[in-house]
């Protein structure tokens, strides 16, 4: 089990956030890789005086691209990270000799391992990228002036028991190979960017403080009259008889005037109770409404008996919709909801996978250029900096887990079950109060044709239902086999025209359509298509249209799309994502040009000619909504 509701870091007048972000001292070490474990102890003191010379790294980025060094951009192994930092001196102050604050270091996502270090004292460690973890620092600190020094050990070594797996070997022939030479064989067919590539935070909340906060939404409609309902669970910790806790839903638009406050005693723990909102206006994706993306703010405040001390404030971003899935149709607020977006990766030039405020809000320019209204987090968990602007946009989301490439049967061991668990409630955990959130991709591409896979996938859809009961969960198929059963939507990937008859336009349409709709005989329910496409080299053309060119790729969509034109007639066909909006960096393997080309968008964001085709298409599809 997981411990703590690690709400995102949000300021407010009793919370308050410091960025450790900027430049970084680095170093890899060369001599090790996971599988020893740690070997160095680079923490006990300054990591300048451990190595030879340290470098700069900027955090958050991944590590790989920035240096001009080949042995930084491919190593696999432990990476040294450190800076320094002196406290707040106010979040220091003490109360009859304690510190009277919780201070909280968080790091938003390490890929892969990270173990963490203040002042020499180990304070963390957490294996999995592309989600959050925490710990309450208060006792490992130095009071300033001292300087506080953090270091952060950074492994990305993937083998068959780390999700996602990876191949992990090793050459000791060393006629043939230098000396400990490695071979790590590719997490799916994206670059295998490592380190802390997203935020790194300190932030600090009062001793009495709100853990957590789940809201499940739904309204009444009465004759177009819309009461929205707002349950919410709240837990707090340090709370006594002596507190009270206020819930209010703020409209943006207004904010000077809550729309509802409730207020209930608040003596140990949970608090589980509903608030009703009156002529609420709902979340809705766009192109279904004129304001899509409404979100409310649900204002939860911890305050002394009298009402007037105030202990701890967190403002929750809430949206108000409910999400639903029939045999041939998935619903949001009852109204049927068609997919139109893409299977997308964190991915940019020099950055890697770190988060970055400039791509995330071109990408955003861009999906709304295009009229998209959905993507997927292929193949992991994005940051929360990208969620919030889906809430806030109306981008419906297929939130994905980073179970990629499970295939061998070491893939689907225990071990490897525990760790998927893991993910799963720290992924839920982190996006269960998002409207944008709209469905969960368990995996991708697994491999499904043994009783173990489905034994695999009966546990882990279990625990996802256990979870959340308010939305639907999947994950993406590439074949057929028994565990396609746990699936509320039919998500598939296939690629006809590049895959399997390379070149063959004439195919696609016609293997298209019965692909899907064999789909949908076999379950009897709702299926989509989540990647599809081909790779086009920006500016290549030919004619006859040929494999790589911008125009074999606008051919490819235009053939896929008479079939989903036909499958969306017959009524199950609930959605379309095009692989993928941008073109992405792959590992130095065979039949491409450095990066996957499929996207419509290049990797610095410009324009193929199949964006052109795109944007026609979906501006009518959301014109049909
Ligand atoms: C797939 C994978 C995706 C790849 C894509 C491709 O099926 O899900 O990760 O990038 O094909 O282009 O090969």
């Amino acid at each position: 089990p997981i411990t703590g509701g690690m709400l995102y870091p949000r300021e407010t007048m009793t919370r308050d956030i410091k960025d450790l972000g900027g430049i970084w001292q680095f170093q890899v070490d060369l001599s090790t890789w996971r599988n020893q474990s740690l070997v160095k102890e680079w923490w006990k003191r300054p990591l300048a005086e451990n190595v030879d010379h340290v470098l700069d790294m900027p955090v958050p980025s991944s590590y790989n691209d920035i240096t001009a060094n080949r042995s930084i951009q491919n190593f696999v192994g432990w990476a040294w990270y450190e800076t320094t930092f002196q406290t707040p001196k106010h979040w220091l102050d003490t109360v009859e000799g304690k510190i009277a604050r919780r201070i909280v270091l968080r790091f938003e996502s390490v890929r892969y391992y990270a173990s963490v270090w203040l002042n020499g004292m180990e304070v963390m460690s957490h294996e999995g990228g592309h989600l959050p973890f925490e710990a309450e620092i208060s006792q490992y600190l130095f009071a300033p002036p001292v300087t506080n020094r953090l270091t952060v050990a950074v492994n990305s070594t993937m083998h068959a028991h780390t999700l996602p797996p990876g191949s992990f070997s090793w050459e000791p022939n060393t006629n043939r190979y230098p000396e400990n030479y490695f071979i790590m064989d590719p997490v799916g067919n994206f670059f295998h960017y490592c380190g802390i590539d997203r935020r790194v935070l300190l932030y600090s909340t009062p001793l009495v403080y709100i853990d957590d906060i789940t809201v499940d939404t739904t309204y009444r409609n009465i004759s177009g009259n819309i009461t929205g309902v707002v349950n919410y669970n709240i837990s707090a910790i340090g709370t006594t008889t002596q507190n009270k806790v206020y819930v209010s839903v703020i409209d943006k638009s207004q904010p000077g005037k809550a729309k509802v406050i409730s207020s209930s005693k608040m003596v140990k723990g949970d608090i589980a109770a509903s608030v009703e909102v009156p002529d609420a206006k709902l979340w809705w994706p766009m192109y279904m409404s004129n304001s899509p993306g409404f979100m409310y703010t649900l204002r939860v405040t911890i305050v002394d008996v009298s009402g007037i001390a105030i202990y701890d404030q967190y403002d929750l971003p809430i949206g108000i919709r409910t999400v639903r899935v029939t045999k041939t149709q998935f619903l949001i607020n009852e109204q049927p909801f068609y997919f139109h977006g893409f299977g997308k990766h964190e991915d940019y030039d020099l950055r890697g996978k770190a988060v970055d405020p400039v791509t995330n809000l071109r990408d955003f320019y861009l999906m709304k250029w295009i009229h998209a209204n959905s993507f997927r987090t292929s193949h992991y968990p994005y940051a929360e900096e990208i969620m919030d602007l889906a809430d806030k946009y109306g981008i419906a989301v297929i939130d994905e887990s980073p179970a990629v490439g499970l295939a061998s049967k070491e893939n689907f061991d225990p071990v490897v079950l525990q760790k998927h668990l893991k993910v799963e409630s720290e992924l839920i955990r982190r996006d269960k109060n998002r409207p944008g959130v709209v469905m969960w991709s368990l995996a991708n591409e697994a491999s499904l044709g043994h009783d173990y896979s489905t034994a695999y996938f009966k546990a882990v859809f279990q625990h996802v239902k256990a979870l959340d009961k308010t939305r639907p969960a999947s994950m993406v198929l590439n074949q057929h086999g028994n565990a396609t059963f746990f699936c509320d939507v039919i998500l598939f990937n296939v690629y006809h025209g590049w895959y399997n008859d390379r070149g063959r336009l004439e195919t696609v349409a016609l293997q298209m359509y019965d692909d899907m709709s064999t789909w949908y005989k076999e379950l009897q329910r709702p299926v989509m298509i989540t990647e599809y496409g081909a790779g086009a080299v920006a500016g290549m053309h030919l004619l006859p249209s040929f494999t790589y060119t911008e125009d074999y790729q606008v051919e490819i969509l235009r053939e896929n799309q008479k079939a989903f034109d036909k499958l969306k007639a017959e009524g199950y066909f609930v959605g379309e994502m095009i692989w993928n909006f941008a073109d992405f960096k792959q590992p130095p393997l065979s039949d491409i040009v450095i990066n996957n080309r499929k996207g419509v968008f290049t990797r610095q964001r410009d324009p193929k000619e199949s964006a052109y085709l795109v944007k026609d298409r979906y501006v009518k599809l959301a014109q049909a909504m």
